[in-house]
């Protein structure tokens, strides 16, 4: 499963009725029966198989922020809990939102959510983030300092990136880390990208299948290297901490690498150069 975050086009104005800021109330009591009973069971799916495939960090996340398997959280309470703790809060959009939204709310530490949830037909396939997507994918690694910090500067580098006309080359890091980002922990390899996290198929794929290159995390080659938005990863990439992303975020000027990369071919996924550091699938 796959959901799209391509790009929405710059700022579009929000539809009838909808803030500026494309906020919308969550009217969580509005969620029918069913509409939580999908929740709890995509919950509980991705629950029987992540505790060996995701970072710990991630289930630490899903805990302290106390969802709950049954109903889809309430993001009033889900946000004061994460604010205690990160400083981050999750508000309700519509779907996609303009990408200097998107990036201005990352810059001031609010995720957005989709508040609809897909429908029972719909459990494998979503053309917008949905709030499982988002909330269970995204939101628990909000409660680990680094990784928010990581999330805060990319959206501030998200907002420097359209001035510079650089969107595409960050798009793609957002996707190889916060979308399909895989992790080091000891000799075998961990889930931490929330299109991972939240897809049941490519929970597994992602670590298992001899089909997918997987790369030592380099940010010239990611900046270069396009990707699919309908099918699973053909190339992730592999990083050894959050610290390490978050790194490789603040303390880089990227206006100068824009231009390298910009210089150089585009890496089509799927796609190895003699230089990547390759990683084999995890011993069974
Ligand atoms: N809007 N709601 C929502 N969620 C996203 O993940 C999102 C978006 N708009 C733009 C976007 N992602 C991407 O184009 C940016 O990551 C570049
Ligand atoms: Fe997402």
């Amino acid at each position: 499963m796959n959901t799209v975050t391509g790009d929405v086009g710059h700022a579009k104005a929000a539809p009838a009725g909808v803030a500026p800021d494309w906020i919308i109330p969550q009217r969580w009591r509005d969620y029918t029966p069913t509409e939580h009973a999908t929740w709890h069971l995509l919950f509980e799916r991705q629950m029987a198989q992540l505790p060996k495939r995701v970072i710990p960090a991630f289930l630490d996340g899903v805990r302290v922020l106390g969802m709950e398997p049954t109903v889809i959280p309430e993001f009033g309470a889900l946000s004061e809990r994460l604010q205690r703790l990160t400083g981050w809060s999750v508000v309700a959009v519509p779907g996609l939102v303009p990408d200097a939204t998107f990036f201005h709310h990352l810059a001031n530490r609010r995720f957005v959510s989709g508040r609809f949830i897909r429908t029972p037909e719909q459990l494998d396939y979503l053309e917008e983030p949905d709030v499982f997507h988002d909330v269970f994918g995204h939101v628990p690694l909000l409660a680990v300092p680094a990784y928010a910090d990581y999330m805060q500067a990319y959206g501030e580098g998200g907002l420097r990136s359209l001035q510079l006309g650089s969107m595409t080359q960050l798009a793609r890091l957002y996707w190889y880390t916060v979308e399909f980002g895989l992790i080091r922990e000891g000799d075998r390899l961990k889930i931490f990208g929330a299109g991972i996290v939240s897809s049941h198929g490519e929970s597994a794929y992602a670590l298992d299948s001899t089909e997918p290159l997987r790369i030592g995390f380099d940010l010239r080659r990611i900046m270069r290297t396009d990707y699919k938005i309908d099918s699973f990863q053909r190339n992730y990439f592999v990083i050894d901490s959050f610290e390490e992303l978050l790194r490789c975020t603040v303390e880089v000027d990227f206006a100068p690498i824009y231009d390298e990369v910009a210089s150089q071919a585009v890496i089509p996924p799927g796609v190895a150069l003699p230089t990547d550091h390759l990683f084999p699938p995890n011993p069974s």
